[in-house]
Order: structure tokens, then sequence, then C-alpha cells
């Protein structure tokens, strides 16, 4: 008896010493973690601080006041770390460490997409194959997407606009944040799959806005698979899901919609019907992938991009590609152009220099009498200082991925700033507080495009923000379809502006822009009033 009783607590003592050395003492005096401040007293023990932080979206604004009170370099849990200086961030970022399990449920149909393929290897094999039509003198010289930018502009949006000005003064406006989601995706869908295969959102409001419930519902819920998914796993597996049911169904559906966009590809191209390059149906996306693909197989007999996963199907491989870009493309390019359109409508006065601007361009893109449609040169359009310029705040005040985005230091461990960090420590930066570093944007709270004019600021000033600016990311794992982008929103931009004003109807909820990885505007909806310019 009482020597079982003493193995008990002997054991007792073990293991509590034990647990004390892994979970106490370790983590916080000896871990060479331990000498970098933490964020809360707590980080040093445990995940549930930042957990909770995250659950209740107020990571944004703690992560900033933790930098302002503790320099570049902070400790939110156990193995995790925040940084915002522009050395760590290049030591991370441009240094190639890989993305860790976070980004899995950005996998599609259950494949690795470039967006959530975590070794270098598939990322690159991916990368590969369609680099080269997101580069910028692509987009600018490629016919096909000329045309479909003219299709889109003239023949869906500026007809929206045009009959919201017509009718009756339209007292109560029109909602821009469900009009430019819908222009952003069909601009993009278009590159991919060609005008007429790919979506008519601005058309068709009805599926537009089922689209745009689906895809909340998706956005909405990524926190637990990604911040606890063995919990998760576990949860799912034993009967009792984390997140509703439904949320697995609006995924499903907008997973079948993209592959019903994919197979009607594979059909055509069976049926041996060919796009003409340089017509406004020509998939440019989806011909790069599927051409890259096959002359891959033709070489090696297998594609380089199956090299890596288990996956023997092609056709999966590909739609998870694309499905990756289209929401990627729509709901980034559609927030900043929400916001864009906000501020603009606070001040006619800047409304009036950015057409006075917009109207240098030959041909520029006023409404002609009878209405014939020009489109700008690219490469002009490209070069306007003041469109950049509120483009780029607009990025910077209001980036539509404000949020930390996750990477893992390498095996081997690494330095950050002078620190010593171990391998396998989850570490990110985030554009929310690198874009607000008052030594670099002073009065970092205020919209000022500027600050971003050539004009107004000081070369060196301007060198550092430009330096500093990180609504795409950087490094190997930065934005594909950033220059892609920058062409879509500043065409819309340009075709609006250069013929009508906008005011403000209703725009409750756009101050607060929602704290998570993507920013979105807290009632999702915009009203602005559209007026001809006199
Ligand atoms: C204003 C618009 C956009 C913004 C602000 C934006 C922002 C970003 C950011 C911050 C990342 C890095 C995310 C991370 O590592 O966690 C990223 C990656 C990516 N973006 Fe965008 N994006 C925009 C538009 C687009 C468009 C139009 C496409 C269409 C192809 C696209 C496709 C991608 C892809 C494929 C990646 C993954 C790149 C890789 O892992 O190598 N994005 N984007
Ligand atoms: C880090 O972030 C904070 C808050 O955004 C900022 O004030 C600080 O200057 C930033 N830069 C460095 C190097 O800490
Ligand atoms: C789909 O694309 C093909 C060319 O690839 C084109 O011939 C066809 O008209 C397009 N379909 C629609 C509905 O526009
Ligand atoms: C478009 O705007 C210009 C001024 O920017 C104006 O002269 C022209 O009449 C407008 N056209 C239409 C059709 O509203
Ligand atoms: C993206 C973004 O700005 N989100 C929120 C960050 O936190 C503040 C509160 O401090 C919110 O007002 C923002 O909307």
């Amino acid at each position: 008896m009482i020597a079982s009783n003493g193995w008990a607590s002997a054991a007792a003592a073990a293991i509590f010493v034990f647990l004390s050395y892994r979970y106490l003492v370790y983590p916080a005096l000896l871990s060479p973690l331990s000498r970098i401040p933490s964020a809360h007293w707590s980080a040093p023990f445990s995940r549930l601080w930042i957990l909770w932080i995250r659950f209740a979206r107020r990571e944004n604004r703690t992560l900033l006041s933790a930098h302002r009170r503790l320099g570049p370099v902070v400790r939110v849990g156990p193995y995790e770390l925040s940084i915002n200086d522009t050395d760590s961030v290049r030591t991370v970022y441009q240094g190639g460490f890989e993305k860790p399990a976070w980004y899995s449920v950005f996998d599609n149909y259950g494949v690795p997409c470039m967006f959530s393929a975590r070794p270098a290897a598939e990322h690159s094999a991916r990368k590969r194959l369609i680099s080269r039509v997101y580069s910028k003198s692509y987009i600018q010289s490629c016919a096909a997407a000329s045309a479909q930018g003219r299709a889109i502009l003239y023949e869906r949006l500026l007809p929206i606009l045009k009959d919201s000005v017509a009718e009756a003064e339209a007292p109560h406006g029109i909602d821009v944040f469900s009009i430019f989601m819908a222009a952003t995706m069909d601009f993009i869908a278009s590159y991919i799959f060609g005008l007429g295969n790919g979506t008519d959102f601005l058309g068709d409001k009805a599926y537009r806005e089922h689209f745009l419930e689906l895809y909340r519902a998706r956005n909405d819920y990524g926190y637990y698979d990604q911040e606890m998914p063995r919990l998760t796993r576990f949860c799912r597996r034993i009967g009792i899901p984390l997140c509703p049911r439904w949320v697995d169904g609006a995924n499903q559906e907008l997973g079948a919609w993209c592959r019903g966009l994919c197979d009607k590809m594979e059909q055509l191209r069976h049926a041996g019907v060919r796009p003409i390059p340089g017509t406004p149906d020509e998939p440019v996306v989806w011909s790069a992938v599927a051409d890259g693909l096959a002359n891959e197989q033709a070489k090696n007999g297998r594609a380089s991009v199956l090299y890596s996963t288990a996956l023997s199907n092609v056709q999966l491989s590909v739609a998870s590609e694309l499905f990756d870009h289209v929401l990627a493309g729509q709901e980034t390019a559609g927030l900043a152009l929400t916001y864009l359109t906000w501020r603009l409508s606070q001040s006619l006065d800047l409304q009036n220099r950015l057409r006075a601007e917009l109207l240098t361009l030959r041909p520029n893109m006023q409404l002609a009498r009878d209405g014939t449609p020009s489109m700008p040169d690219l490469k002009q359009l490209d070069s306007l200082p003041l469109l950049h310029a509120v483009l780029m705040e607009t990025l910077r005040l209001h980036a539509p991925i404000p949020g930390p985005q996750p990477r893992q230091t390498p095996e081997a461990g690494c330095h950050i700033g002078s620190y010593h960090v171990p391998g396998g420590v989850r570490i990110a930066a985030l554009a929310y507080t690198l874009h607000r570093d008052e030594s670099i944007f002073p009065e970092p709270e205020k919209w000022d495009p500027d600050r971003w004019l050539p004009s107004r600021t000081d070369p060196e000033d301007l060198r550092r923000r430009n330096q500093q600016f990180w609504a795409f990311s950087s490094g190997g794992r930065m934005c594909i379809g950033s220059n892609f982008a920058m062409h879509e929103m500043k065409l819309i931009i340009t075709a609006i502006y250069s013929n009508y004003t906008s005011h403000i109807v209703d725009d409750e909820g756009l101050e607060a822009q929602s704290d998570g990885y993507t920013g979105r505007p807290g009632r999702e909806r915009l009203f602005l009033r559209f007026e001809n310019v006199v």
C-alpha cells in the first residue's frame, strides 16, 4: 500500500516536473524565443490568447499596439512571431520561407493550387505555367484582354451607370460593392475562360448576389480549419462540426460552378474548337495552363505539377488553379474599388483633378456622342500619376488583405533582427501595421493620395513608401495577379470618372473594414449616386 502510494506520488511529481518544464520553464526562460518581447503575458505558454484575439476579430489593432509598444519583432504565442520591419520582411518573404498548413483551406477539390502549394518545387511548377500571361508586358499588349475590357466596360458596366442616372435622379443610388465584385469577376473570368465562356455577373444580378452569399460563407468560417485543424477534424469526425453544414454545401456549390466553366473548355478542345487568338473569346489563362501541361506531358511523359503530389488527375489540378484565380481576383480588386470610389466620392475637387488627368489620355475614355467606345493606350494609362496615387493610397489604407500572411521558419533556424529563431516557428508580417508606420506614412489614418505623387513628394520619401508598400506581399510568393489587378482597376476607374461624378448616398459600415485575412466593409454594400459630367 505504502509502496504503491510512493510510486504514485513519485510518478505524479515526475509528470508535474516534466509538464512545468515543457510548458512553463522551457518556453518562458530557456527557449531562444524567450528573449523576444511578448504581446501578452501568457503568449510564451499558450496559444489561447492569440486564438481568442483572432476569434474576436481584434488582431489588427492588437498587433498594431504591440508593435508600437514593443518594437518590430513580437512573440504572440509559444511558437509564433509577428514582424513589421523591412529587414525581417525581406528575410522571411524574399528568403523563401515556406507557407504553413494554414493555407491548406485554400486547396480546391482536395488539390493544392499555386496559392496554397507549400513545397517550393510544387509551387514553382505551377508558377512556371502562368507567370508569363500575368506579366505587365503581356497584359498590356494582349489583344484579347483589350477586347474583353472594351466589352465589359462599354456593354456592361457603363450602361448600368447610365441607367442609374436616368432613373428619376436615382435618389437611392446603386450598390457599387455588388457592381464592382461583378466587374472584377467578369474581368478575371474573361481573361481565364474567354468573354463568352466566362461570367456575366454584371448582367446577371440575381446569380451574382447568390454567388456572393455563398462566397461569404466560405470566407467567414476559415478560422477553425486554419487555427485549430486537429480539433476541427476531430469534431467533424464525431459528428459535431464546428462550422455549420451549409458552409460545406456553399463550398461544394462554388466548386461545382467553377468545374462547370473548366469542363466546357475541355469539351470545346475535344470538339476541336480552337479560339482565334486576339479575339474576345480567347481563354488566355486556360490555354496557357492547358498547353503548358500538354507540352510537359509530351516531353516528359508526365506534367511536373503532378510530380510532388500523389495526384494523377490533370483536369482537377487545372480546375483547382483557376478556381483560385477567379476567387482571388474577384474579391480583392472589388474591395479596393469599393473603398476607392468611397474616398473619391468625398471630394469633388479631387474628382475634378483626376478627370483632368484622365482626359489627357489619347484616345481618352470620354463617351463620344455617337457612343463609339475607345480604349486608351495602356502604357499611357499606367503612367498617369494621380490615377496611380489614388489606387496606391487606397491599397495602403484599405488593403484588401490587411491580415498576417504566415510563413514558417526553416528547419535549420534563422536570424530575425538580433534574435536566433529555431525552425518550425510560425512568423508573419501584415500590411495593416506596415502601412501605418508613422515614420514613413505621417498621419497614417489619413487617406491622402498626394503622398504618392512625384510632384508633391520628396523622391527619397517616395522610394521608402514604395519599399514599405505591401498590399501584394513580396518575394517569391507575392501576388501573381498584381499587374492584372492594377490594369483592370485603372481601366474601371477611368471609364467611370471620365464621364461621371460620384456622390455618397449610404456608406454605413464602410469605416469599419473587417479585421481578418481579407478586410471587407462592415455591411458589404455602398450606395453611390452618379451624375453626368456637365
Ligand atoms: C487588388 C487586388 C489584389 C490584391 C490586393 C492581392 C493581394 C495578394 C496578396 C497579399 C497575396 C499574398 C498572400 C499570402 O501570401 O498570404 C496574393 C497572392 C496571390 N494572388 Fe493576389 N491580390 C490581388 C489580385 C489578384 C488577382 C487579380 C489574381 C488573379 C490571378 C490574384 C492571384 C493571386 C495568386 C495566384 C496568389 C498566390 C501567389 C503565390 O503563392 O505565389 N490576385 N495576392
Ligand atoms: C511597426 O509598427 C508600428 C505600428 O504600425 C509602427 O509604429 C512602427 O514604426 C513599425 N516599424 C518598426 C520598425 O517597428
Ligand atoms: C466559347 O468559346 C469558343 C471558342 O473557344 C467560342 O467559339 C464560343 O462561341 C464561346 N461560347 C460562348 C457561349 O460564347
Ligand atoms: C462624357 O463626359 C464628357 C466630359 O468628361 C462630356 O463632354 C460628354 O458629353 C459626356 N458624354 C456622355 C455621353 O455623357
Ligand atoms: C482592416 C481594418 O482596418 N480593420 C479594423 C482594424 O481595427 C480597427 C479598430 O482599431 C477597426 O476600426 C478596423 O476596421
